[in-house]
């Protein structure tokens, strides 16, 4: 049961906590990590719909991660319009053209071989979503005036996290997107000017064809130091 009290005239309720003995936590912590150890960057998406309820469901989970002062300080942009989604295409493919041939270092460029990627994005159209995060550097209120946010990009950062998880969850693929420079993200969806874009992540299922490269990731003790 939920229970309630004020703290300095602001309200509370009990925490809904969910506890486990030490031998179930061990099992369900290496399940839920062996679970999140298959989620991959996947860049071969099909076609195929994907309800819209899932998504709804997916950017709920994400805005459920924590952020300064519970200011929430992102707005998720969903596009699943073909125009928007190769106007999109477009205008990433010309900035990344850029990058790939000349703004990114060679050592850059080396560094992404193994990965096989190049400026050519068709996932931007194939994908059925394109979700774009925007990151709010100060509230708009309704009054035109100004408000503070705190810690804007690490809370950002966290609901990508979390937006990352729910995409796996539900069985779907997702890429982490981030064409360089962003900018026209904010002229292609209107954006108010107190929104930055922080990450573009296409959405949707695997290819029936779908190859990822082959990656180990850091062991424990790469990653870890315990004091
Ligand atoms: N934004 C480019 C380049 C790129 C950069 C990194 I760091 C990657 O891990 C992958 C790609 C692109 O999307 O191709």
């Amino acid at each position: 049961m939920v229970k309630t009290k004020k703290i300095d005239g602001y309200p509370f309720v009990s925490y809904a906590k969910e506890t486990f003995s030490s031998p179930a936590m061990i099992q369900k912590s290496d399940e839920f990590y062996k679970w999140l150890d298959k989620r991959r960057t996947i860049r071969d998406f099909s076609d195929k719909p994907v309800p819209k309820e899932v998504i709804e469901n997916i950017i709920l989970s994400a805005s459920s991660a924590p952020s300064g002062a519970h200011k929430q300080p992102w707005t998720f942009c969903v596009v699943s319009d073909p125009g928007i989604k190769k106007q999109i295409r477009i205008e990433a493919e010309n900035e990344e053209f850029d990058s790939y041939n000349g703004r990114m270092p060679e050592e850059w460029l080396k560094d992404l071989r193994p990965l096989q990627t190049d400026w050519h994005k068709e996932f931007l159209e194939t994908a059925p979503y394109l979700i774009i995060i925007f990151k709010k550097s100060y509230e708009l209120k309704q009054d035109g005036t100004k408000g503070t946010v705190y810690y804007a990009t690490e809370s950002c950062g966290l609901a990508c996290g979390f937006l990352l998880t729910a995409i796996h969850n539900a069985g779907l693929g997702a890429l982490t997107h981030t064409p360089s420079p962003m900018n026209f993200l904010c002229k292609v969806l209107k954006r108010p000017e107190n929104e930055k874009p922080f990450l573009l992540v296409p959405v949707g299922y695997p290819a029936d064809e779908c190859w990822v490269p082959d990656l180990n990731r850091k062991p424990i003790d790469e990653v870890a130091v315990w004091y």
